[in-house]
């Protein structure tokens, strides 16, 4: 087949052959951003109710405080390269982190509370799920994700759109935050001897904050005297 000049193939979700002109692939890409910041905006929103909700109902504040973004166009790209996708905007729908949430709570326990709140959401469909809390990352990374899937309202139809919720205490949020600059310091291979304090300072972390919820619950149980 004689391929135009100025156009280019992709393949849509593995089956679908299209000639598409740059032009248009410009197109997409501006519409699928669009349609990025309603799903950001709708999950904001939703994550705002259901917190204000839970305040209302428990009678205390455990948020330390929400964070929204979505990926910029270079780092979903890196993202396709390391998981050894095609980097096309065609497999932007393979991340489903491009849009993300990351709620910073006080305590341990409040963790679980907050994921049970957001199961309950009638808008929101919970996709998959990752307790790194539990079961915390080689790396020595805790925190809990929930990939959702955002419904945003166009004009005459709802689509579907994958975002991240990350859960975690303000003290994995701090390790988590040192970690994160440090990958970026170290783009090829963090150094051994780096990684090993990493992972020691998660396990303080993880320490610290049964430490911290214990002492919580024993100031609950003295006020209630
Ligand atoms: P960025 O720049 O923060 O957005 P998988 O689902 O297992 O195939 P994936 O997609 O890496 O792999 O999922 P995972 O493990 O749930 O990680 C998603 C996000 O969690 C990452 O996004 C990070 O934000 C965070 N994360 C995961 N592991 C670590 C870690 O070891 N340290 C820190 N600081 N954060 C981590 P991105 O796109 O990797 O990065």
């Amino acid at each position: 087949m004689k391929i135009k000049k100025n156009l280019t193939f992709i393949q849509i979700s593995g089956i679908l052959l299209t000639q598409i002109s740059k032009g248009e692939l410009m197109k997409n890409e501006k519409e699928l951003f669009l349609k990025y910041n309603f799903a950001k905006d709708m999950l904001e929103t939703e994550i705002n109710i259901l917190m204000e909700e839970f305040v209302f109902k428990n009678g205390y504040n455990p948020f330390e405080h929400i964070k929204s973004r979505i990926k910029t166009k270079e780092s979903i790209m890196n993202k396709l390269e390391k998981k050894g996708y095609e980097k096309t905007v065609a497999n932007f729908d393979k991340i489903p982190d491009i849009i993300g949430i990351r709620i910073v709570v006080s305590f341990l326990n409040d963790i679980y509370a907050v994921v049970d709140t957001i199961k309950q959401s009638k808008n929101l469909i919970i996709k998959r799920q990752k307790d790194y809390v539990d079961n915390p990352k080689e790396s020595g990374y805790i925190s809990y994700h929930l990939i959702v899937a955002v419904p945003i309202y166009l004009a005459g139809k709802t689509e579907y759109i994958d975002a991240e919720i990350q859960i975690r205490t303000i003290a994995m949020d701090f390790w988590a935050t040192l970690d994160h600059k440090i990958q970026y310091k170290f783009p090829n291979e963090i150094p051994n001897d780096i990684k090993e304090q990493l992972y020691e300072s998660s396990l303080i972390i993880r320490e610290l904050d049964k430490r911290m919820m214990h002492l919580n619950e024993a100031v609950n149980e003295h006020m209630k005297d």
